[in-house]
């Protein structure tokens, strides 16, 4: 199993959350990530989720996304990848084994009707469903803070089942996804971490290779696929 977080997107260009230059420097978690935010200020919500979604129409997947590709593509045996991110990058690399587990950023969520659509351009508050046809009910498919995150059965059951999980480019600070190396590891997988630093959850892996997603990331994938 292979958890990715904003750091192996970070040399597309997109911003991690947490550090220097993070998306948490310049907005408040309280105002933009949370249901309660939306609910209070959707127009200030939706600005922010309109804008990291046009940034997506800049960036491409690096080499971190396409290695990843390439494992799920070569790998002769079971493989879930996991992400937190709300960006479609991997699915660009050509990554098919997936889930999202914090929603996705092209797709809108319908609060009438419940459909949820791929949407690419600004959503704002004026948009209307696709589905359904109503006008203002539309939110960005994103899972926010005291949301539950998507498929977490089939993750349990991959993690309590794997013998191999990677985590890449993740601080390890945001619950259930910074839980799962504890789980892997009790039921007996091996563990490894690919990240810029140590992450929070570091002594809990078998392996931490400290350096950019971007050269590591391929060079991990090579010696697991020839090895
Ligand atoms: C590189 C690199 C390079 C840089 N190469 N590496 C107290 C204790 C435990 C849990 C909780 C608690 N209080 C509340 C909770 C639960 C809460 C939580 O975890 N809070 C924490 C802050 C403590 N979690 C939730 O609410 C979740 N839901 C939940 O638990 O439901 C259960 C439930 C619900 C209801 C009732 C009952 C139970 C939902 C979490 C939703 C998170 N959403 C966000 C924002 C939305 C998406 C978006 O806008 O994009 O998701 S928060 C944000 O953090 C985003 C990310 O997916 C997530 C994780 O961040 P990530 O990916 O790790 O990024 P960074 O920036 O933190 O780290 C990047 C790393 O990359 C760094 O380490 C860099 O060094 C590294 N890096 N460049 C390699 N080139």
């Amino acid at each position: 199993m292979v958890l990715t977080g904003a750091g192996i997107s970070a040399e597309s260009g997109l911003a991690t959350f947490r550090g220097p230059d993070g998306l948490w420097e310049w907005h408040r978690v309280e105002d933009v990530a949370t249901p309660e935010a939306f609910v209070r200020n959707p127009a200030l919500v939706h600005r922010y989720y309109d804008a990291r979604r046009a940034q997506l129409n800049e960036v491409e997947p690096n080499a971190a996304h396409i290695a990843i590709a390439r494992l799920d593509l070569e790998w002769p045996g079971e493989i879930l990848l996991v992400t937190q991110n709300v960006d479609d990058l991997h699915e660009r690399a050509g990554a098919k084994r997936l889930i999202h587990i914090h929603g996705e950023n092209r797709k809108a969520w319908c609060l009438a009707c419940d459909a949820r659509v791929p949407w690419h351009g600004p959503m704002g508050q004026a948009a209307s469903c696709p589905s359904c046809g109503t006008v203002g009910r539309l939110r960005p498919d994103i899972v926010w803070f005291g949301e539950m995150p998507y498929q977490m059965e089939r993750i349990e059951d991959a993690l309590q089942r794997c013998d191999l999980f990677v985590s890449i480019g993740t601080s390890g600070a945001v619950y259930p996804a910074a839980g799962y190396v504890q789980t892997a590891r009790y039921c007996g997988a091996r563990t490894v971490e690919i990240n810029l630093e140590p992450s929070l959850g570091s002594a809990f892996f078998d392996e931490s290779r400290i350096g950019p997603a971007g050269e590591l990331v391929p060079t991990w994938v090579d010696e697991l696929l020839t090895g």
